[in-house]
């Protein structure tokens, strides 16, 4: 039965944890996976978390199967986080909402319903994007192509070629949109550059798919979910997926949500009544943990105000880093210009590093980033700066 099963190759950034792990550098630095490490080099508990698990255990709730679409509080709570309790979509219940398994499920139950809907239709990208965009839209059924998004030459957004991506895109195509802190480049577009956006994806009648993984971390929570309501601004029908996975330190406990904007309040309840048979056809039912503690946070203001001011501190700490990154490479010798990494956004810099620098800072140093010279900003601390900027330094000369 499987004597023709080939090996599939590894997940580029995940497999990085084993070699990473493997290593002996006695100073080793792991820049590769997008986690966010406090400056002691640990992955946080939030306190907001812990005083939610707190109240959790001490009621000793029961375990029954949540519904299908997750806990009710949850989804409410995601629709208020994510477009505004007050906005005119969710108070006139356009807004499906459904909680799924981290911000990956939300994507993939958006592109198994997406599948079903709009079968030939194309699925756009940026390049460069997390690699599970394309690996995920595939696996769905769909033809994933790219949009034009990075440009090295000008250490930024190539707009005009996005834009023209864009309008040369056919009626019905799917374009996935990183709504902030873009992964891998850390470059975002402004406000006006969003105008233009939104009036293509309307002219020409695409479908937007925007992936908000990283809300909080570039200038703050409502100021990142602000391109969310231009979409809706707009009158749009659109799906956002959301993680918490980063801004609530649970990447274990896979909590997420997808929320579909339709026209009506009678299409919303026929698409969510699609998203349900989408998930119960895949794993039934959400787990309870994750999400009941999200919701607690959310919905206990003295909760919600400490997680704004811990995800407020992450966001504070990683900009402090970036500073450091920049000043510490010009104290090694690097003479390039290096303030473009003060001005990039969310966890990762793209260093315009190339592939055979970023292995020997592997190899060499036991400084871990991607081949595409992608850095995880958010794994720096006090103590590692230094070497990986010396690191940096060497391979740079
Ligand atoms: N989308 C982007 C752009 C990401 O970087 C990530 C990172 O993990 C995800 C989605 C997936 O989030 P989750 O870990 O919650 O599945
Ligand atoms: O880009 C990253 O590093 C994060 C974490 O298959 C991640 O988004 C990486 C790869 C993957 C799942 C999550």
């Amino acid at each position: 039965l499987f004597s023709a099963v080939q090996l599939a190759p590894r997940d580029p950034i995940l497999g990085l944890n084993e070699q990473f792990a493997a290593d002996t550098h006695p100073a080793k630095a792991n820049l590769g996976v997008g986690v966010y490490f406090d400056d002691s080099g640990k992955l946080p508990l939030l306190q907001c978390v812990q005083a939610a698990e707190q109240a959790l255990m001490s009621k000793q709730a029961p375990r029954g199967y949540l519904p299908i679409d997750g806990l009710a509080a949850y989804d409410s709570a995601v629709k208020a986080l994510v477009f505004g309790a007050q906005a005119p979509a969710v108070q006139d219940g356009r807004v499906a909402t459904v909680q799924t398994l981290g911000g990956t499920g939300a994507l993939k139950i958006g592109a198994d319903f997406l599948r079903q809907l709009t079968p030939s239709a194309k699925v756009l990208v940026s390049n460069p994007s997390w690699d599970n965009h394309k690996a995920l839209f595939s696996r769905a059924g769909f033809e994933v192509a790219a949009y034009r998004y990075y440009d090295a030459a000008r250490r930024g957004v190539d707009f005009e070629g996005m834009l023209a991506d864009l309008n040369a895109a056919a009626a019905g195509d799917i374009v996935v949109l990183h709504a902030c802190c873009h992964n891998p480049t850390g470059y975002d577009l402004s406000a006006a550059q969003w105008d233009q956006v939104i009036a293509a994806v309307k002219a020409k009648g695409l479908t937007a798919f925007l992936d908000m993984a990283y809300q909080g971390f570039g200038q703050g929570l409502a100021e990142d979910g602000a391109v969310i309501g231009k979409f809706a601004a707009a009158g749009l029908s659109f799906f956002v997926s959301t993680s918490f996975s980063k801004s609530f330190s649970l990447y274990g406990e896979r909590v997420g949500a997808l929320s579909v904007v339709c026209e009506s309040k009678d299409e919303a309840a026929r698409v969510l009544s699609q998203l349900k048979l989408t998930i119960r056809t895949n794993y039934s039912n959400p787990p309870t943990h994750g999400a009941a503690v999200v919701s607690a946070v959310l919905n206990t203001p003295e909760w919600r105000a400490l997680w704004e001011k811990e995800l407020g501190e992450m966001r504070t700490r990683i900009k402090a880093m970036r500073q450091a990154l920049a000043d510490g490479l010009k104290a090694a010798g690097v003479t390039q210009d290096m303030s473009f990494i003060v001005n990039q956004v969310g966890m990762f810099s793209y260093s315009g590093l190339s592939k055979e620098q970023m292995q020997r800072l592997r190899s060499e140093f036991g400084v871990y980033g991607t081949d595409s010279g992608r850095l995880c900003v958010a794994a720096l601390n006090s103590r590692n700066i230094d070497h990986v900027c010396q690191a940096i330094a060497a391979v740079m000369k």
